[in-house]
């Protein structure tokens, strides 16, 4: 189901729980800021998820909300990422649900990494 991005924090979503060590993942990249797990459903080669440590629900509240060394922090771990998986060469996508419209399901803000083969166009039509 997707979720109200403008809904307040639920600390019981299921990242929540991933930061806390609650539920396993499969982590390919942590820091101070963020942390990078590959997503359980991948839908690409690569298929890694990187979310901040903080406790948005989604790039608006960060993106408003968000102190300037969180965001700093969060979008370099994100570049690293993909540089410590070799994809900037071959080209990578990234790509951040936001609310209904989008289909977001987990309220807390992730980034998908896509990236591993050509992705083709942007959006299904
Ligand atoms: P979105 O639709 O943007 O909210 O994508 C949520 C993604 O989260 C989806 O690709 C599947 C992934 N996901 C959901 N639950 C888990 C989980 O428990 N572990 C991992 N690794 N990924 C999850």
């Amino acid at each position: 189901m997707p979720i109200d991005a403008t809904l307040p924090y639920d600390d019981q979503n299921i990242f929540a729980k991933i930061l806390r060590g609650e539920i396993p993942n499969n982590t390919v990249y942590e820091d101070e800021w963020a942390l990078a797990f590959r997503d359980i459903n991948p839908q690409a080669p690569v298929h890694v998820l990187v979310i901040p440590r903080g406790a948005y629900v989604s790039w608006d509240d960060f993106s408003a909300n968000g102190s300037d060394s969180e965001i700093a922090g969060f979008v370099r771990a994100v570049g690293k990422v993909a540089r410590d998986l070799d994809l900037v060469e071959s080209g990578y996508r990234l790509l951040a649900n936001i609310g209904i419209d989008s289909h977001q399901e987990v309220p807390h803000l992730h980034v998908h990494l896509f990236g591993g083969k050509p992705l083709g166009p942007m959006l299904a039509r």
